[in-house]
C-alpha cells in the first residue's frame, strides 16, 4: 500500500484555533529507496543514522484486498497511529486484474487528524513530530 513516502520535521502550534506547523516545513524523503519494507545496507537506506527505516511502515491498508461492485468501486480504509497526523504523506496503489490484464494507479495521500483534535486546545498526539524537529534530513533528532 504505501511505496512512496515524505515525512516532515517540525512542530505544530496553535493559530486562530487550529493547530498548524510553528515554521515551514522540512521535507525529506522516504528512507526506503527500494520499497521493500527492509532497511538495506546497499542502497545504503538509513540517511538519518537512527537505525531504522524512517518513517517506516507506518500506515496500513484494511482490508488489503478488495472486490469491487458493479460501479468498479471498493471501500477499504487507512489505519495510522494518530501522532503521524500531519507528518507524513503516503502513496497508496491500487491493483487490479481484469481478466488476466493488470493495471495500477497511485496516489499521494497526506495522513490527516481528526478535526476535534486539531481545534482543541489540549495539542493533539502529534504535536511534535515522531521524526524529530531537526531542519536536517541527516538528522533524527
Ligand atoms: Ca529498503
Ligand atoms: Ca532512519
Amino acid at each position: 500500500m504505501k511505496r512512496w513516502t515524505l515525512f516532515i520535521i517540525t512542530d505544530l502550534t496553535t493559530c486562530g484555533g487550529t493547530w498548524k506547523y510553528s515554521s515551514v516545513p522540512t521535507i525529506c524523503a522516504n528512507e526506503d529507496l527500494n520499497f521493500n519494507g527492509i532497511l538495506d545496507t546497499s542502497p545504503f537506506e538509513d540517511t538519518n543514522g537512527n537505525g531504522q527505516l524512517t518513517p517506516g511502515n507506518i500506515a496500513v491498508a484494511a482490508p488489503g484486498n478488495v472486490v469491487t461492485d458493479a460501479a468498479g468501486r471498493a471501500t477499504f480504509a487507512i489505519q495510522y497511529g494518530e501522532q503521524f497526523a500531519p507528518w507524513v504523506t503516503v502513496r497508496i496503489t491500487a491493483r487490479a486484474s481484469v481478466a488476466g490484464t493488470e493495471s495500477r494507479q497511485s496516489i499521494l495521500y497526506d495522513l490527516v487528524g481528526s478535526a476535534p483534535d486539531f481545534t482543541a486546545e489540549t495539542p493533539p498526539a502529534g504535536v511534535t513530530s515522531p521524526f524529530g524537529s531537526s531542519t536536517s534530513c541527516t538528522n533524527s533528532n
